[in-house]
């Protein structure tokens, strides 16, 4: 009984480091998840679809996907396929200034010709207050 109680708060205090960053991951695959079927709603096919293109979309102050790994030479191409929220996208390390405001259906391209480390990128309205901010590799 006396180890009982005392393994108790261990086992509460582990919960509790856990626990956030279990719901965040869910929380982001249910969001992504969601973003793709908006994306089919509104194009009439997958984004995996597009020709030419990898597309991440940007939906609920997330980027999906959140995190991303493409060759020199891809063009990426943000959609917005939230309900009314407009996003942007601000590549830094790119030395190419912030994208217009996307809005809804609205799309941003742009080519990465050099390969990079992994490097986040932002969207200038939400990355400080909703930590809307993504992931890209370029690998050679
Ligand atoms: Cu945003």
């Amino acid at each position: 009984m006396l180890l009982n109680t005392a393994r108790l708060p261990a086992f509460l205090l582990m919960s509790l480091f856990a626990f956030p960053v279990l719901a965040d991951d869910e929380d982001t695959a249910a969001i992504c998840a969601e973003a793709e079927a908006r994306y089919v709603d509104m194009f009439g096919h997958p984004s995996a679809d597009e020709d030419g293109v990898t597309v991440v979309k940007m939906y609920k102050y997330k980027f999906c996907p959140e995190n991303l790994s493409v060759p020199v030479g891809t063009t990426v191409r943000w959609v917005n396929v939230d309900k009314r929220t407009s996003h942007s996208v601000i590549l830094k390390e790119e030395g190419v200034p912030e994208s217009d405001r996307l809005f809804p259906e609205e799309n941003f391209e742009f080519t990465f010709l050099t390969a990079r480390p992994t490097q986040n990128y932002l969207c200038g309205p939400h990355w400080e207050t909703q930590k809307m901010i993504g992931m890209i590799t370029v690998t050679h």
